[in-house]
């Protein structure tokens, strides 16, 4: 058996085809905590979490204890074939604990992209319409649906074609490159959002939209905190046509943004939430939470799958939640974030490469650009600095359209003598990189 980064590499070549990428040429081995081991035994500060799915820890000692009680007891028997309490509960503790004081109902599949599609199904089966909106730099998966309702073309969406019908796309509040030209998000008057009107009047008839899916926070659209008045906008505007409101919370949930949900930090309640990543803590699921009369609108098995809610992955949610109560990663994920937000800005400071530094809690990013007043994204600038931090035993992974954004997933138990080794790789990269 071969054992070394490189020979696992050229079998992966041979095996596996080139589509299912990888940011790094490393083979992980073990993983705890914030650290992730590779094949020759060296370790890494992991910061990115999975992409964001690793928010307690990697093999948090709360998460495994119930995983193993679980696996003891029943791992599948199917929840169409016969039901299991895991499930339920858990169906329960997110009716409870999503924004909105209202009657709710969940039920579970596997992706994130999954859950998408789900809620799209659910919202056309409550108003018997057709079309969905969604947004420019929108990520929501790989799958038909999914994919079209994606922005990036490469390399998401190219040679895949044809796309699903009926979607409409309008830009998001993106205001460090604001499409409008306006000179902030304070002063603006929120064109974007009006926007969605000019798209009922010139694009599709808001009679025929069934659903709006926004994402509170751009996820691999890099981090892009809208102002939350466009938020609120927007969902004020949908409600006024009867539109379903689906707040994509996929990579925005469980912690993250310093609130369970990204939607709570920005005082706005959507129709439907989807769930997923962080969750379960790296078991497969996904769900989608919302009003109960929308929920209860598709027919009797119009909604499932083999998978959907596994024992084990409901029981890894479960004990997620816990550890987010009792270690208040909600209030370490604030805190992390703020740690970084202080260290990126004094980067900017220092370095004009630095665009931009934004995030919500510990959801941070910095914008690299090849010049400040052009904005020109520093793509191989930033590719760069991924691996300078690999080769410096720091995990990263970027995002944005123009690939020129370094986002920060770490698990929010990382110590903070690691979060700040991370950050002084980075630093040191970006500064020999960019000198
Ligand atoms: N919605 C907001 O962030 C997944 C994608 C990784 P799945 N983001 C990571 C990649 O390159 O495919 C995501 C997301 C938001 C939906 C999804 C899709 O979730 O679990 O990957 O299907």
């Amino acid at each position: 058996m071969t054992r070394s980064n490189q020979q696992l590499m050229e079998r992966r070549q041979k095996a596996v085809p080139r589509g299912p990428f990888h940011v790094t040429d490393r083979f992980a081995v073990r993983a705890r905590g914030a650290r992730i081991t590779d094949a020759e035994g060296t370790e890494y500060i992991d910061f990115t979490g999975g992409i964001g799915v690793v928010g307690t820890a990697h093999s948090h000692p709360h998460v495994l204890e119930a995983v193993k009680r679980q696996v003891d007891l029943l791992i599948h028997t199917c929840f169409h074939v016969m039901p299991y309490e895991p499930y339920v509960r858990l169906a329960e503790e997110l009716n409870r604990r999503t924004p909105g004081n209202r009657a709710k109902k969940t039920f579970f599949c596997n992706s994130g992209a999954e859950a998408v599609e789900n809620a799209v199904k659910v919202a056309r089966a409550y108003t018997g319409r057709p079309a969905v909106v969604c947004f420019q730099n929108a990520f929501h998966g790989r799958t038909l649906l999914g994919m079209t309702l994606t922005s990036k073309v490469v390399p998401y969406k190219k040679g895949f074609g044809p796309f699903a019908p009926e979607v409409y796309r309008i830009p998001y509040a993106y205001c460090y490159r604001c499409p409008f030209g306006a000179p902030g998000p304070e002063v603006c008057s929120l064109e974007c959002a009006e926007n969605l009107r000019e798209l009922f009047a010139t694009g599709v008839d808001p009679d025929s939209v069934a659903a709006l899916v926004v994402e509170p926070v751009l996820g691999e659209g890099g981090f892009v905190v809208p102002p939350a008045r466009f938020l609120y906008r927007i969902f004020e505007i949908c409600r006024e046509h009867g539109i379903v409101v689906v707040a994509d919370e996929v990579q925005t949930g469980f912690g993250r943004t310093g609130a369970l949900f990204a939607c709570e930090v920005m005082g706005v309640v959507p129709d439907l939430i989807t769930t997923a990543k962080a969750m379960a803590s790296g078991f497969p699921l996904s769900g989608v939470t919302g009003r109960a009369e929308v929920l209860d609108a598709p027919q009797v098995g119009g909604l499932g799958g083999t998978y959907g809610g596994n024992p084990v992955s409901c029981a890894a949610a479960l004990a997620t939640l816990e550890v987010i109560d009792q270690e208040d990663l909600c209030g370490r994920a604030k805190l992390l974030g703020e740690r970084v937000r202080q260290r990126f800005l004094r980067l900017r400071d220092e370095l004009p490469v630095v665009g931009e530094v934004r995030g919500l809690g510990a959801m941070m990013a910095m914008e690299l650009v090849t010049d400040r007043s052009t904005k020109e994204p520093a793509t191989d600038l930033t590719q760069r600095l991924g691996q300078y931090a690999l080769d410096h035993g720091v995990v990263t992974i970027k995002a944005g359209t123009g690939g020129n954004v370094v986002r920060l997933l770490p698990p929010l138990c990382i110590e903070e003598a690691d979060l700040e080794r991370g950050l002084d790789v980075l630093e040191a990269g970006l500064k020999e990189l960019s000198g």
